[in-house]
């Protein structure tokens, strides 16, 4: 019985990866390190502050916390300038019907994203009142692979995580939707999400009927 659909945000509802490799791409460029398009590929679902450290990584840099803090911000602040630009029309294909055949149907749709903007970019989507619940990563001990984020997600609910599905696009995110006891729905490529219970190449197959054919099994 399906009762939440727990969803990841970054390569799941918007493609905010870009913008992200753009902001940390600026602030490579200004300390003179390098990066590239695929290192960021190593900072998907990854919490800001272990970006740096991936981002810095091979620089020699050697960096007070303050000064790490700083940089951060400063990346954060271009991240939160250039997603003031998103609109509606991010969302990728399928996300805004699955919602509304979640809300028809009664079904209940959480959050459980690392990025602490992530209240922000799902108001500029225009989905913001579309979900019931989102896991604030702030309050969280350890960040996925640990089931903590979407168990937390399903508590706020109100649900039994055996009876949630997660949508991921990361490996790591997979593995912490298994670990919660929940059923996970990979978005992507079976190299790199494997362990997932569904595998769509895109959103554009995450139906509901899919979804819920798939807790039937
Ligand atoms: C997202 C991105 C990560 C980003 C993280 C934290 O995770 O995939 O690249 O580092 O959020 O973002 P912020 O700096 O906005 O707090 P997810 O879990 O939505 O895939
Ligand atoms: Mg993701």
């Amino acid at each position: 019985q399906l009762e939440a659909v727990i969803f990841d945000l970054d390569g799941v509802i918007t493609d905010s990866a870009e913008f992200h490799y753009q902001a940390w791409q600026a602030l490579a460029d200004e300390l003179g390190i390098p990066f590239s398009r695929e290192k960021n590929e190593r900072l998907k679902g990854v919490s800001r502050m272990e970006s740096l450290d991936i981002v810095l990584e091979g620089s020699g840099l050697q960096l007070t916390e303050a000064e790490r803090l700083r940089l951060a911000e400063k990346k954060n602040d271009h991240y939160k300038q250039m997603i003031g630009s998103i609109t509606p029309e991010h969302l990728l294909p399928g996300i805004p019907e699955l919602l509304d055949s979640l809300a028809q149907r009664g079904i209940d749709a959480g959050l459980a994203s690392a990025s602490l903007n992530a209240p922000l970019i799902l108001e500029r989507l225009g989905i913001a009142r579309r979900f019931q619940a989102i896991a604030d990563p702030a309050g969280l001990r350890r960040g996925k692979p640990d089931p903590e984020i979407f168990l937390t997600a399903a508590e706020l609910l109100g649900v039994t995580p055996g009876n949630c599905i997660g949508v991921e696009d990361a490996s790591a995110g997979i593995a912490a939707i298994k670990a919660a006891g929940m059923t996970a729905v990979g978005i992507g490529s079976a190299e790199l999400l494997g362990k997932a219970d569904l595998l769509l190449s895109s959103t554009s197959e995450l139906t509901l009927e899919r979804l819920l054919e798939l807790l039937r099994k």
